[in-house]
């Protein structure tokens, strides 16, 4: 244990190299790692207890949701009213943004999370994950919370990661400075720094995206499909097809190995053109990680972390991952525009 460096060192040693930081960062970031093992630990007991199977209540998205889904946002909700530094929360499963309570000391950060993402993967022990985005508020401490502090640009992000349930489980965040991976080790219950300095390869060999919905896409999208399975693509080869259907788990697995993930407009409904990936809590954060990890992210013509939100659950286009694959997404985009 004793060259191992955990999740709380990591975040104290860097805290101390910043002037004027008050803790108050670390504070969250411990009661984020605190629920990340109580969800591990039901997500390891899923199919043993009495969290498996559907709730039957219908969420904001109008999806069913599963009772360990409900579990995780329980959790992250009353751990980080706690932290004391809070002064807004928004969840994945939650219709409207959620103030700390009056009665509870408060602070300036701001937390967007994705309690459990890739829900529909529970009941079939696939991975799944929890998504967060840290900001800190734009407005007075003292004055009222605006929509405007929790609706910020993906780039005016202080923090951004994910948990990934897996084989095993493991942190990834950036604050800024660098992408680090830390793995539970559950035999002393702390997470380990097991991936310093992630930096996704600048070309990938893998696409990921639901190709069983090719038809509902438009002529762009099809034409970076057709791009990345061509033998004459900048890798002479077809891409390697990959798709779990859990961003997570999709994300992780590119953001090591490189290559691309597109979650693209769907035109089959006119009245919802805009993707399924939900903007606050599932895009930015990925963005975030994926640029400081030296990749891109883009909704196909704009940076993804220059997009202003308009309302909490708003979707968007997605395509992510390796910087030279994002390129060539961008200027079949271009060329199209
Ligand atoms: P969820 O937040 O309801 O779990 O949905 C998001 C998930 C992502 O994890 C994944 O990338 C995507 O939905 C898969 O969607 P599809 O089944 O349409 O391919
Ligand atoms: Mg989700």
């Amino acid at each position: 244990m004793s060259q191992q460096v955990t999740v709380t060192e990591h975040i104290l040693l860097h805290q101390k190299m910043i002037p004027g930081a008050t803790g108050q960062f670390t504070r969250l970031f411990n009661e984020l790692v605190l629920s990340a093992k109580i969800i591990a630990r039901a997500v390891n007991k899923a199919g043993l207890v009495d969290v498996l199977g559907f709730t039957g209540d219908i969420n904001v998205q109008g999806e069913e949701v599963k009772k360990l889904d409900e579990y995780a946002n329980r959790i992250l909700i009353h751990r980080l009213s706690r932290s004391g530094v809070l002064c807004a929360m928004a969840s994945e499963e939650n219709a409207d943004i959620i103030e700390v309570p009056e009665n509870f000391p408060r602070g300036d950060y701001i937390i967007i999370f994705d309690p459990l993402d890739g829900s529909s993967n529970i009941d079939v022990n696939v991975n799944i994950g929890t998504i967060f985005s840290i900001f800190k508020r734009r407005s007075n401490s003292d004055a009222a919370l605006l929509s405007s502090d929790v609706l910020q640009k993906g780039s005016e992000q202080v923090a951004a990661g994910y948990i990934l349930y897996g084989s095993s489980t493991m942190l990834i965040f950036s604050t800024g400075d660098g992408v680090h991976g830390f793995t539970l080790d559950p035999s002393v219950g702390e997470f380990i720094l097991s991936h310093p300095n992630i930096r996704i390869p600048e070309q990938g060999k893998i696409y990921s995206v639901n190709e069983g919905y090719e038809r509902y896409w438009d002529r762009d999208t099809k034409k970076a499909l057709s791009y990345f399975k061509s033998p004459k693509n900048a890798l002479r080869k077809p891409y390697s097809g990959r798709y779990i259907g859990s961003l997570v788990a999709d994300f992780h697995r590119n953001l090591l190995y490189g290559g691309i993930f597109m979650y693209p407009a769907d035109l089959r409904d006119p009245k919802k053109p805009w993707g399924k990936l939900r903007l606050t809590c599932e895009c930015n954060p990925m963005a975030f990680i994926v640029e400081k990890a030296g990749g891109l992210a883009i909704d196909g013509l704009k940076r993804i972390l220059d997009i202003e939100p308009e309302h909490l659950h708003q979707r968007a286009p997605f395509f992510c991952g390796s910087a030279k694959d994002v390129q060539v997404v961008q200027e079949i985009f271009e060329a199209e525009a």
